[in-house]
């Protein structure tokens, strides 16, 4: 049998979907979905977030946690084949978006390879990320120094 992961997966859009319609109700069905890929044993609420970067909308950001038995590359390639299933086409990198499926942390530390980095590079700098993570996870710790979810946001505010 496979051990299974735990991983903190963020949810963002800021685009309007044609069946779920403004961007929380798309980060409300994602997180519908992501159950499919293992056991959803915690989910932030849905906030409202200024875009950070080359985006011009304003975005539904959220966080769960999921159990999985999928290791870190097989959750991504599942991650990435539902932003498509929502519409997600390529394009700029920072830009407005449909769905965004980010795989923050997991329970295995770090990982490191060409098309996935753990912990998400960016993740202590971002409001939109913290916050939502330090209602479900505070007491997560981070490689590679081991601070927690809630002492990366106090360092941001
Ligand atoms: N995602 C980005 C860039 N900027 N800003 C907010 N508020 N929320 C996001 O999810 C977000 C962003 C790239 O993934
Ligand atoms: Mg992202
Ligand atoms: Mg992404």
């Amino acid at each position: 049998m496979r051990r299974s992961s735990t991983y903190l997966v963020a949810l963002g859009s800021n685009r309007r979907h044609h069946r779920y319609g403004a961007p929380g109700g798309v980060v409300r069905a994602a997180m519908e979905e992501l159950a499919a890929f293992g056991t959803v044993t915690a989910r932030s609420p849905v906030i409202a977030t200024p875009a950070m970067g080359a985006a011009r909308r304003r975005f539904a950001n959220a966080v769960l946690v999921l159990e999985s038995e999928r290791d870190p590359p097989a959750l991504l390639a599942a991650l990435k084949r539902t932003e498509r299933e929502f519409g997600r086409r390529p394009g700029q990198r920072w830009g407005d978006r449909v769905l965004d499926l980010d795989i923050v942390l997991w329970s295995g530390g770090a990982w490191v390879s060409k098309i996935l980095t753990i912990p998400h590079p960016g993740f202590a700098r971002r409001r939109f990320v913290l916050a939502p993570a330090c209602t479900v996870a505070p007491d997560w710790r981070t490689p590679p120094h081991g601070l927690t979810l809630a002492h990366h946001q106090a360092r941001l505010t």
